[in-house]
């Protein structure tokens, strides 16, 4: 979570100040989600995320320098600094991709699900996805396949609220994700995103689940964006006080009440540890930034199947 603190902390400076290219969307606020669904699955499961994916391919093991090389769309970056924030990609941790159409993480993953079942392979694959993205076509049909065909997917829901500049709970009769799912024949459950344990422990049981073959699941994660939709968004749409009462529930801070009061953690070692993951960022910030862009040769390396 201190990593993805840090990471989002310094994408948003660096986007607001022109050196990063393109569009950054920040998932300040819903770092447990990513940390807790990221810590509970194994080495080999998979992962495909969305527009907001920066801490979900960070809780999965992405190299900071790959990934910060990336957003600069440096030669060096993860995906030859040809996908940037929203199509960053590593296969070889699993990460099948950001995504910047909303919903096309379900497809992708129930895709997954499906090689994993049929090459006995045992590995799950997780969705990311806001709850904006249960209003599209591609989530009921993806979560359709999935149930009929017992697939170990694991649909994990952010629901931060909001869906670019609308509250999430006008564009639906049915504002819970998890009630929606009744229409499939899932189980799902709710949680508090903001609560990193309870993510972690729900993702285990759940991701279990899918291993045994008891097919896909779902993970409503209670959570709230701290940013606009993109940087540079001054978020009129959100009332005055909302944003103040989910800053008091800070997942970090959350975390380092409970360490502190369990005496798992001293408030200095959890202090020092997030000093050090700024440190690593920073770090991956002055490399970047002394590394060249792509060779113009490069352009058509890897596009269209080349
Ligand atoms: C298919 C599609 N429709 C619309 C858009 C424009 N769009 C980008 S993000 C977004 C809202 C997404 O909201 P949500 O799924 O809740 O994710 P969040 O941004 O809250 O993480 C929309 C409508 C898009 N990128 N793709
Ligand atoms: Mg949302």
């Amino acid at each position: 979570m201190a990593l993805i603190r840090a990471f989002e902390t310094r994408v948003a400076e660096l986007y607001r100040d022109g050196e990063i290219p393109g569009f950054v969307h920040t998932s300040l606020g819903q770092e447990a989600v990513a940390a807790g669904v990221g810590e509970a699955l194994a080495e080999g499961d998979y992962i495909a995320t969305t527009h907001r994916g920066h801490g979900h391919c960070l809780a999965r093991g992405m190299e900071v320098d790959g990934m910060m090389a990336e957003l600069f769309a440096r030669g060096a970056g993860v995906c030859h600094g040809k996908g940037g924030s929203m199509h960053i990609a590593d296969p070889s941790r699993g990460v099948l991709g950001a995504n910047a159409i909303v919903g096309a993480s379900l497809p992708l993953a129930v895709g997954a699900g499906l090689s994993s079942k049929r090459l006995g392979q045992g590995r799950v694959a997780v969705a990311f996805f806001g709850e904006g993205a249960v209003n599209q076509g591609a989530f009921h049909e993806a979560v359709n396949l999935a149930a009929i065909w017992d697939l170990p997917v694991l649909l994990v829901c952010e629901n931060n609220l909001y869906a670019e500049f609308s509250d999430s709970r006008t564009l639906t009769r049915v504002p819970s994700v998890v009630d929606r799912c009744a229409a499939y024949g899932i189980e799902a459950e709710s949680v508090d995103g903001n609560d990193v344990a309870a993510v972690y422990q729900l993702t285990q049981r759940a991701a279990e689940r899918c291993r045994a073959g008891d097919g896909p699941f779902l993970i409503e994660a209670e959570t709230y964006r701290w940013h606009g939709h993109y940087e540079g968004d001054s978020q009129p749409y959100k009332p005055d006080d909302e944003a103040t009462s989910w800053r008091e529930r800070d997942p970090l801070e959350v975390s380092t009440a409970r360490l502190t009061a369990g005496g798992e953690a001293s408030a200095e070692e959890l202090a020092t540890l997030r000093e050090d993951a700024l440190a690593r960022v920073d770090a991956a910030i002055d490399r970047a930034r002394s590394l060249p862009s792509p060779d113009l040769e490069e352009a058509y390396a890897d596009v269209f199947g080349n």
